[in-house]
């Protein structure tokens, strides 16, 4: 994918094809039947649409860097590096709006909105307070049940027993839907994480909950505040539990189906470890501290694993002609990133049409001063 120098990390920026990164994303599908059988179950369409999400989580974020850096908002609150995290979860998911499967995304996981269907343009709208918004610009956290998002609070934690709650109602009421959300690893150290999964685990209910462990709580290291292991959380709620590396949309994605499915099935709750990374703040206005929190080193290894780039090597070693369109005798590898540059274009044009759309509600209006406080109820 395009790179950007004034948005991107340095390792980003900089980004080049890591032998090590590669073959570490290979072996990880190879580690196991279930994802080895996984990976040849997926069409060129599937991989395609995997990377088109990935590519809309890390431009939104992108584009919203821009307008910190322009001046348009103060603060953008980011997922850079964890994005295949939110995207390979989302996408085992009935996304079919009001009668689909739910999800509850904390901030870092935007791309959730965008996977179920939010427009974009409400996802920026979020952040310039439009009327055209759910909130109608009283808070930026965003979702919206139409599209089977329900929007969070600021409150970490909080979204738990919701989703939880959620869960409950599908099973009572005999649906055919599952709930899904994430709590970071800072917030999984909350009373309400406790009981919604505790909850969930003693009814069997159908619901995929993530500890997304991106190494960092605000400013706070995660082997500073977690001083056990996550993967045993799991055997001590009593519910399956599975660790996922959160650098490779494959393996989230694959892992996901089997949580999914599980839950359908009636056979209960998932809860499922991602290791990944924040590359960037707790949002944009600690970028400088938060390099300050891991060894340079930490970066550059972190840095080599982007989940986009790695994924991006990983579909052009197939070998298989990604988009169609190929003519014997030509360049198999120069096709495929041809294939790989316009779908970056495209997504690289969505953005720029809701980011205008957006800004041009803003210059229209904005939220009325005189319904302040309609929808407040304490
Ligand atoms: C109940 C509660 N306590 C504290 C905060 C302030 N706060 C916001 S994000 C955050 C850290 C969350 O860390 P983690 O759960 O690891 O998620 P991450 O930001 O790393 O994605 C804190 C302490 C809050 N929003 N809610
Ligand atoms: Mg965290």
């Amino acid at each position: 994918m395009k790179r950007y120098k004034a948005y991107d990390p340095p390792e980003y920026w900089k980004w080049v094809r890591d032998e090590g990164a590669v073959e570490q994303f290979k072996g990880r599908l190879a580690s196991s039947e279930a994802l080895s059988s996984g990976v040849r179950g997926l069409s060129t369409g599937e991989l395609l649409g995997l990377y088109r999400s990935l590519l809309r989580a890390r431009l939104h974020d992108v584009y919203l860097k821009r307008w910190v850096k322009n001046g348009v908002i103060t603060k953008a609150w980011l997922a850079t590096g964890e994005e295949a995290v939110t995207v390979g979860s989302v996408r085992a998911l009935r996304r079919q709006g009001r009668e689909g499967d739910v999800v509850g995304p904390m901030i870092r996981n935007a791309a959730a909105c965008i996977e179920m269907g939010l427009p974009l343009v409400e996802m920026f709208g979020s952040y310039l307070a439009l009327n055209e918004t759910v909130c109608r610009g009283r808070d930026l956290h965003i979702g919206d049940l139409r599209h089977g998002v329900v929007a969070p609070i600021s409150h970490v934690g909080s979204l738990m027993p919701v989703m939880v709650g959620c869960a409950l109602a599908f099973k009572m009421r005999r649906e055919d839907r599952v709930a899904m959300t994430w709590v970071g690893d800072g917030s999984s150290k909350t009373g309400e994480f406790h009981e919604g999964a505790n909850f969930a685990a003693a009814n069997k209910l159908p619901i995929v909950i993530f500890i997304q462990n991106n190494q960092v709580a605000l400013g706070t290291r995660t082997d500073l505040h977690n001083v056990g292991d996550f993967s045993v959380w799991a055997d001590a709620y009593g519910m399956h539990g599975e660790v996922v590396d959160g650098n490779n949309v494959l393996d989230v994605f694959l892992t996901s189906q089997r949580a999914v499915e599980r839950a359908r099935a009636g056979q209960g709750p998932t809860l499922i470890v991602a290791e990944t990374f924040r590359m960037g703040g707790h949002a944009t206005h600690d970028e400088r501290e938060a390099r300050d929190l891991f060894a340079p080193e930490v970066f550059e290894a972190w840095g080599k694993r982007d989940p986009i780039g790695v994924f991006e090597e990983y579909l052009l070693d197939l070998g298989v002609d990604l988009a169609g369109g190929f003519e014997l005798g030509g360049d198999l590898e120069a096709h495929n990133r041809a294939a790989l540059e316009a779908i970056d274009a495209e997504v690289t044009e969505e953005m720029e049409r809701a980011g205008e759309a957006a800004l041009a509600l803003r210059a229209a209006g904005g939220p009325d001063p005189a319904d302040l406080l309609d929808g407040v109820y304490a």
